[in-house]
C-alpha cells in the first residue's frame, strides 16, 4: 500500500514581516536576523501547510457519532544545517490518528540530529498505524503497540518526545512521551490539557536507544471522552511553552467563531504564528518564564523551539 507521510513542513510566512527565529539550541539565541527561510523567492507560496483530503466516514469505518478532521502547520526555527527542525508530525485521517514527537536538541552538542530520529519515529507510527488496521474500524487501533512498533523499528541515534491522538467511538485516545501534548477545548474552555512528563526543568521524558533513554513504558495512556464541537490542540513544547491556556482558547474562540468558513489548518496557522511572536518577544510573561524562574533560572520571554500546531476538529458525523 502506498503510504503518504506527511513531510515536515517548511518554514511559512505570510505577510511581507521577517521571520526572525534564530538558530542553536533552546537556551541560546543569537542576533542574526536571517529569515529562515526565503520568502521573497516567488517560487515559494507565502505559506505551506497539511490540508487533509476529504473525509468520507464510510471509508474510515468511524464507530461513533463523531468523526477528526485536523490540519496542521509546522515553523521550524533557522537552522541551515538542519532546514526541517527537530519537530516531526503526522496526520492520517483514513485512520483518524494524529502524532507530534519532537526530537531532544541537547544532541546537536554530540553532532546528533534529533530530527531525523524524530521523523523517523513518527514515519515508523503511521506505518504501524496501516499495519494494525487492515481491519474495518478505527476502534481496532491499538496506540501502546503503535509506539511500541514504531520505537522498536526507529534505529536514527537521539532521542524524542511523542504524542499520539486517536479518536474512535467518540474518545480521544492518547498515548504520550515528554512534554509535547494536546488540549481539549470544548465551548471556548479547555476542558483537558495533558501532562508534561520531565525528569527536570526543560529535559523531558524521551524515547531512544541509549541506556538513558525512556523506553514506550513511560508513556501516559489517556482516554478523554468527546462530543461534536471539540476542538483538539496538539502540539509541541514550541507551542506550550510560548502560549498561556487562555490565550490558547481566545485564539481558538476567535477561529471557531467562524469556522463554518474555517478549517483546522487556518487555525493551526494562527496559533503557530501567535506562539512565534511570542517566542521572539523577551518582554512578555511564558509558560517557559513561569517554570525558568520556578527552576531558578532567570530567563524572560519566549522560547525560541521549533513550532508543530495540529488542529482537529470533532464533527458531528
Ligand atoms: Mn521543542
Amino acid at each position: 500500500m502506498a503510504i503518504d507521510i506527511v513531510p515536515p513542513k517548511r518554514c511559512r510566512v505570510t505577510d511581507e514581516s521577517e521571520v526572525d527565529v534564530i538558530a542553536g539550541d533552546d537556551d541560546e539565541r543569537q542576533e542574526g536576523l536571517t529569515p529562515a527561510c526565503d520568502f521573497m523567492d516567488e517560487d515559494i507560496k507565502p505559506y505551506e501547510t497539511f490540508i487533509p483530503e476529504e473525509v468520507d466516514s464510510r471509508d474510515v469505518g468511524v464507530t461513533g457519532k463523531t468523526i477528526m478532521v485536523a490540519g496542521s502547520f509546522y515553523i521550524p526555527k533557522l537552522n541551515p544545517a538542519k532546514p526541517l527542525g527537530e519537530d516531526a508530525s503526522f496526520i492520517c485521517l483514513n485512520k483518524q490518528v494524529i502524532g507530534v514527537a519532537d526530537g531532544v536538541g541537547g544532541w546537536a552538542k554530540k553532532g546528533i540530529d534529533s530530527g531525523m530520529y524524530s521523523r523517523e519515529l513518527m514515519k515508523n507510527a503511521e506505518l504501524a498505524i496501516h499495519k494494525q488496521s487492515n481491519s474495518t474500524t478505527t476502534t481496532s487501533i491499538d496506540l501502546m503497540k503503535v509506539l511500541n512498533e514504531a520505537f522498536s523499528k526507529t534505529k536514527k541515534e537521539g532521542s524524542s518526545t511523542a504524542c499520539i491522538l486517536s479518536l474512535s467511538d467518540d474518545t480521544l485516545h492518547a498515548v504520550n512521551v515528554g512534554d509535547s501534548g494536546f488540549a481539549v477545548i470544548r465551548e471556548g474552555i479547555i476542558v483537558y490539557k495533558s501532562k508534561v512528563q520531565q525528569s527536570r526543568f526543560n529535559c523531558p521524558f524521551q524515547l531512544g536507544n541509549e541506556s538513558t533513554s525512556d523506553k514506550p513504558n513511560v508513556a501516559e495512556k489517556i482516554s478523554v471522552p468527546v462530543i461534536a464541537g471539540d476542538v483538539i490542540v496538539l502540539g509541541t513544547d514550541g507551542l506550550f511553552d510560548n502560549v498561556h491556556d487562555f490565550e490558547l482558547e481566545t485564539i481558538v474562540n476567535a477561529g471557531v467563531d467562524s469556522w463554518e468558513s474555517d478549517v483546522p489548518e487556518t487555525l493551526a496557522w494562527r496559533i503557530a504564528q501567535y506562539a512565534l511572536d511570542n517566542a521572539k518577544n523577551t518582554e512578555v510573561y511564558t509558560p517557559f518564564t513561569r517554570e525558568s524562574h520556578k527552576a531558578g533560572i532567570e530567563h524572560n520571554g519566549g522560547k525560541i523551539d521549533d513550532i508543530t500546531v495540529i488542529v482537529a476538529y470533532i464533527w458531528p458525523l
